[in-house]
């Protein structure tokens, strides 16, 4: 695989996309919800994926796509090039807000990340990481994540989990918000990789997410040294919907160990 031939592509299949996002504005949405009221796709997410999915069948015939909204192939397994896709990351803040969205997108083989892009599209802000050769913020290096400590970090993490809720004991996350200097909440994963990536947060946990939404952001995160694991610490499973943390080597395992308490 040529890894800089593909990015140059990509980087303008994103654009593109991007801009077709812009325009939508200037359209009626079609808002439906999905697995509960609050879980949201719209007409411009099905068609961005195919958009998406149109392009890389004609100019990758032998890569499968697994995408968000179904549009892609079946995938049980692996092997091979998957490129994963989430056309609009953070629907709710699409919807609501029209910003703090993004298109997220990862490229594996054989289960390997190799190339990972998250494209801020109202800000025109690219976060993309090469397998090996760094990761960059609108093409300026981005730096090893240096040392910290939980008492001067940053979480993000959405605040249903700081309720009494199904999957984690309340305590240890209401203990974890004592402890750290700050919580952030920004409702799309993708976005929340990036930052963890660029040095803005330090961690970002979330209960249940699903391999488009972390695919992109795991490549970009690895090169700068984040740790990306379920809550068991097992590497991250990426064709199944599962638990997710990404942090700061220095505050990984203290989280895990610590904070985070499944029932
Ligand atoms: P989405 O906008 O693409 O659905 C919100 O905190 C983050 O979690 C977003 O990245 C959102 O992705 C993701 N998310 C929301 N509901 C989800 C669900 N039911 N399953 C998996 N991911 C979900
Ligand atoms: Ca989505």
């Amino acid at each position: 695989m040529d890894l800089h031939a593909m990015d140059l592509y990509i980087k303008s299949l994103i654009k593109e996309a991007g801009h077709r996002i812009c325009n939508s504005f200037l359209t009626d949405i079609t808002i439906e919800s999905k697995s509960n009221a609050n879980d949201l796709v719209t007409n411009i997410d099905k068609e961005i994926e195919q958009f998406f999915i149109g392009r890389i069948r004609r100019d990758f015939p032998g890569h499968r796509i697994f995408g968000e909204e179904g549009f892609g192939d079946d995938i049980q397994t692996s092997e091979g090039v998957i490129w994963m896709l989430d056309p609009i990351d953070g629907t709710m803040n699409f919807v609501h807000q029209k910003r703090n969205f993004a298109i997220s997108l990862g490229i594996f083989k054989d289960g390997v990340g190799q190339l990972g892009y998250i494209y801020d599209v109202v800000n025109d802000d690219l976060y993309h990481g090469v397998k090996g050769r760094g990761a960059y913020y609108n093409d300026e290096q981005m730096r090893p994540l240096m040392e910290t400590v939980i008492a001067e970090s940053i979480v993000a993490m959405n605040a249903t989990w700081a309720v009494p809720n199904r999957y984690l004991d309340h305590e240890g996350t209401l203990q974890l918000i004592r402890d750290v200097r700050g919580m952030r909440s920004y409702g799309s994963a993708a976005l929340e990789l990036a930052y963890l990536a660029s040095g803005r947060v330090d961690a970002y946990i979330s209960m249940r997410l699903s391999p488009w939404d972390i695919a992109g952001g795991m490549v970009i995160a690895q090169e700068v040294g984040a740790v990306t694991t379920n809550f068991k610490g097992e590497p991250a499973n990426l064709l199944k919907q599962d638990t997710f943390i990404a942090a700061n080597p220095a505050i990984h395992q203290e989280l895990l160990k610590k904070y985070i308490r499944l029932k």
